[in-house]
């Protein structure tokens, strides 16, 4: 124990002048994770019957909702489904928060969910993720339902700063989900996150401040985090309102649907602003089973595919070896610095494979394909170069850059026919 709190002091120290860049940070084998980080993006589908539910909701005769209203309830039970896969999973299945591995640029992790459906109406639903991005590091995904029509696109990347006892998180980029049949499209923002616990070596994510949800038929989802001590008193707590459009959210009180309680356990909804005492079930974390999804074995898969190009790396942090894994990591990072250099003699870039970096720039909310400037627009949010969920008008958003954003390429993946 003596020599483990002795690295992870060091370890401290290095995260105290952290600058940023996730990839300078040499943490002790202990805190790391042999799971590259270009896996994450499997966390959004682990419920693939609530990513597919909206689809089945049909408007009934005594409805007193619209049937735009009851597939946005289901597209945020979907959305609280997924946060305990993407923030608690390494706590649960490794015992605590972990480092993940940095993707190399070209990284690739390629997975599906089999239908496993009672009424077989599911069909099979694809993950191709992409390291899109070394420097800052993106990772860009789709999930994609062919049977159903239904989409998820998005991109990701983190910026850090480490206060004296937590390490702050705020991520850069959004998704967006697509239900083609419905002519539903829901833009989704991602929490703003720290890291606890770090000064004792037993880290934990903890959400903080609010996401959003808009859908393209007006409905708004604004859903606030709190964690220990906050307004439930519990941590991975959150309070999510629904309402018809985001004037009205100006006002709680407005309120279509409240929902409240822990992500990693039960939620209850009520309509209206405040939670009945006989509220319903809304979610209950521990009692739906996260399905895995499904990955070819590692001799079959192609040299830039996540699990195959990092094993030697993965098996020697499971084995706890050092030397080892400092070993196997250069020899990757080598590899990656002579491409590079290679490319830039031959005046080239790297391509990325199903994704495109959109320049927004040039774009309008007309010429805008996949909707985002309208959406974000519908729920005031800036579509510039800002921590995701950040307002239109708010003061990070005055002085920012347009940005580009990372899409999805159906026709490149649909041409490359990919055996999953
Ligand atoms: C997108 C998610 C993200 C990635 C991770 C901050 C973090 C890297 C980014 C935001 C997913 O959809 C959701 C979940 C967890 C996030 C990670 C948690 C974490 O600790 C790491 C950072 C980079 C570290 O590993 C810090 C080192 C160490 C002190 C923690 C063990």
């Amino acid at each position: 124990m003596s020599s483990t709190s002795a690295t992870w002091t060091s370890f401290i120290k290095s995260i105290a002048s952290y600058n940023g860049d996730l990839s300078s940070l040499t943490a002790p084998p202990f805190i790391l994770s042999p799971t590259s980080l270009v896996e994450y993006p499997q966390y959004w589908s682990e419920h693939v019957d609530l990513f597919l539910a909206p689809n089945f909701i049909r408007q009934e005769a005594n409805d007193i909702d619209a049937v735009e209203l009851k597939h946005m309830v289901a597209v945020l039970r979907w959305f609280i489904s997924t946060l305990k896969s993407q923030y608690c999973s390494r706590a649960e299945s490794l015992g605590g928060e972990k480092k993940p591995l940095n993707p190399f640029l070209g990284e690739l992790f390629l997975g599906k969910w089999t239908d496993q459906s009672a009424s077989k109406q599911h069909g099979d639903t694809l993950l191709v993720s992409e390291q899109v991005s070394h420097h800052p590091p993106i990772t860009a995904y789709a999930i994609e339902n062919k049977t159903n029509k239904t989409v998820l696109q998005g991109y990701n990347g983190v910026r850090a700063f480490m206060s004296t006892t937590a390490l702050n998180v705020r991520q850069y980029g959004h998704a967006l989900l697509e239900y083609q049949n419905l002519k539903e499209t829901y833009l989704i923002t991602l929490p703003p996150l720290h890291i606890e616990g770090i000064l004792m070596a037993a880290p934990f994510v903890e959400l903080e401040q609010k996401s959003y949800i808009q859908s393209s038929a007006g409905y708004v989802a604004v859903i606030e985090y709190s964690g220990k001590g906050y307004f439930s008193g519990k941590s991975n707590s959150f309070k999510a309102r629904i309402f018809k459009d985001i004037r009205e959210a100006q006002d709680k009180t407005k309120a279509l649907y409240t929902i409240s309680g822990q992500w990693s356990g039960v939620s209850k909804i009520s309509r209206g602003n405040t939670l009945a005492s006989d509220a319903q079930v809304f979610y209950d974390a521990n009692a739906q089973k996260a399905q895995p999804l499904s990955v070819k074995p590692i001799e079959e898969q192609g040299p830039l595919e996540s699990r195959r190009a990092w094993q030697k790396v993965a098996d020697a942090i499971r084995a706890n070896d050092y030397n080892l894994i400092h070993q196997e990591k250069s020899i990757i990072e080598n590899e990656q610095r002579e491409l590079r250099k290679k490319e830039q003699a031959d005046n080239t870039t790297w391509k990325q494979k199903f994704f495109d970096e959109i320049d927004y720039k040039s774009l309008t909310e007309d010429t805008d394909e996949t909707g985002y400037i309208k959406l974000a627009k519908m729920a005031n949010l800036s579509h510039k170069n800002v921590p995701s969920g950040t307002k239109q008008d708010s003061s990070k958003e005055q002085g920012a850059e347009e940005a580009s954003h990372w899409r999805f390429n159906q026709e490149k993946f649909d041409t490359a026919k990919l055996a999953f």
